[in-house]
């Protein structure tokens, strides 16, 4: 019989992730049972405000009414069908994401490094069938410090040593160019135009730390691509659907949300790689999507998952782009960022243990003032969630805080309340 973790201790429960699970990865000690909007609770019923919101993919908050509704109606009707066979979901799902992303198609995946993997198969393809790359020589660029997923071609032009060491022979085709570097990438560029098939690139870097680009550096990137007949490829697995404020970070600062009224401001992707907050948390649900001169390279039997486009996952994803729209995230994410930033600046100045804050709209990070390799950030994050906040540090000493966007202006100050009180407290420990 399966044992009940409601008669089990956070203790009990972490020591059987200890002694049975895989140690790939390193918790804040907390276990969580429940989830509510942007809070969550431990399995001793203490609650948290969560800001990370699993790494953005519960924008819409946890356990949203409208994606659960959905996805039980669902569930009790047709799981899946595999692409063997049509299913009543997937004509309506796709017409909705070509429409609401101003794309012609949709290629349906389920996690995010599998949309990034086919994104770059659509990109070589394309590359050999319409630009006439020689055969086998289609290269990829990328940025330094990206962060794609974990298969191995992914890891294959990772710098971080834990993502990439020990798991060659890698994948060849890719160059690797500074991010936010223009002329690293005309550069590039022009010395081997011929093969260079796409530029591959997150609008603003989530595992470097929140790394925001300098404000025309997606645009001219893009522009560049254009003129050397080379796809733009974005990464919004993270950035997309209202994290940074509007529903596609590629958006920048238009507020048209689409419908591209204000073509200036607007980066069109080539591809665009959407995942994690597309299903809100409740399913893993990813995207490509692409115009048909690009994605037509795709042909019967040559790309496709079991799960791919299954009907719980389109179900899924229409509620929770409806969600993103009918409680504008984005003008929320927006304002709320403003304000978390704001009251940032001000511990910054009052506390020399904080360097600086950067991000957009709710996904920022705070850089903690001490060396990556000191347990500072860590220590902080373990007193944030004492107190009821909480949050992971990455790369040592940047603490990133990404919640839920359905968050109130009360919510946020309570948050801050709760940073300012806790850094105080660290200090005089
Ligand atoms: C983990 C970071 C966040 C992503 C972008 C693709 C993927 C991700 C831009 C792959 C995934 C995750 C995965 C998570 C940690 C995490 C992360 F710290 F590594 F950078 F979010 F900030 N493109 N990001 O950010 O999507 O296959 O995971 O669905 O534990 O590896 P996936």
């Amino acid at each position: 019989m399966t044992q009940n973790s409601a008669t089990m201790t956070s203790k009990d429960l972490m020591n059987l992730e200890d002694k049975y699970g895989a140690h790939n990865y390193h918790p804040i000690p907390v276990v969580l049972s429940k989830g509510e909007g942007v809070y969550v609770w431990d399995n001793e019923g203490k609650k948290y405000f969560d800001f990370l919101s699993a790494y953005s993919a519960v924008n819409q908050g946890h356990c949203h009414p409208k994606i659960v509704e959905a996805m039980i109606t669902q569930a009790k009707e047709l799981n899946l069908t595999s692409r063997a066979f049509y299913n009543d979901k997937l004509g309506i799902y796709e017409k909705y994401m070509s429409e609401k992303f101003s794309f012609d198609k949709v290629l349906p995946m389920n996690s995010g490094a599998e949309a990034v993997e086919t994104a770059m198969k659509i990109c070589r393809k394309w590359g050999y069938e319409k630009k006439g790359i020689p055969n086998g020589k289609a290269k990829i660029i990328v940025c330094g410090q990206n962060f794609h997923g974990r298969t191995i071609s992914i890891i294959s032009f990772s710098s971080d040593p834990d993502a990439k060491g020990n798991f060659g022979p890698y994948t060849p085709g890719f160059i690797s160019i500074p991010y936010n570097d223009l002329s690293a990438l005309k550069k590039q560029i022009i010395e081997d135009s011929d093969h260079i098939a796409g530029f591959l690139v997150e609008p603003i870097q989530g595992e470097a730390g929140v790394n925001v680009p300098d404000e025309d550096f997606i645009m001219r990137a893009a522009e560049i691509c254009k003129q050397h007949n080379i796809l733009f490829i974005a990464d919004e697995i993270q950035t997309g659907l209202a994290r940074t404020g509007s529903m596609l970070a590629v958006c920048g600062e238009c507020t048209c949300q689409l419908k591209c009224e204000q073509q200036n401001t607007y980066v069109h992707p080539d591809i665009l790689i959407l995942g994690k907050a597309l299903s809100g948390g409740a399913y893993p649900v990813s995207a490509v999507l692409a115009n048909d001169e690009v994605m037509e390279v795709i042909k019967p039997g040559q790309h496709g998952s079991t799960y791919g486009g299954n009907p719980m996952a389109c179900t899924i994803a229409m509620a929770a782009l409806d969600v993103i729209e009918e409680e504008k995230l984005m003008t929320n994410a927006r304002k709320l960022g403003v304000i978390f930033r704001e009251r940032m600046q001000q511990l910054i100045a009052k506390y020399d243990i904080l360097s600086s804050v950067r991000g957009k709209g709710l996904l920022n990070a705070v850089i903690v003032n001490d060396s990556p390799e000191s347990s500072t950030a860590w220590d902080i994050c373990i007193r944030l969630a004492n107190n009821g906040l909480l949050a992971k540090p990455t790369h040592g000493n940047i603490i990133r805080f990404a919640p839920p966007l359905v968050m109130t202006v009360g919510e946020i100050h309570k948050c801050c309340d709760i940073i300012d009180q806790t850094i105080k407290e660290h200090i005089n420990s």
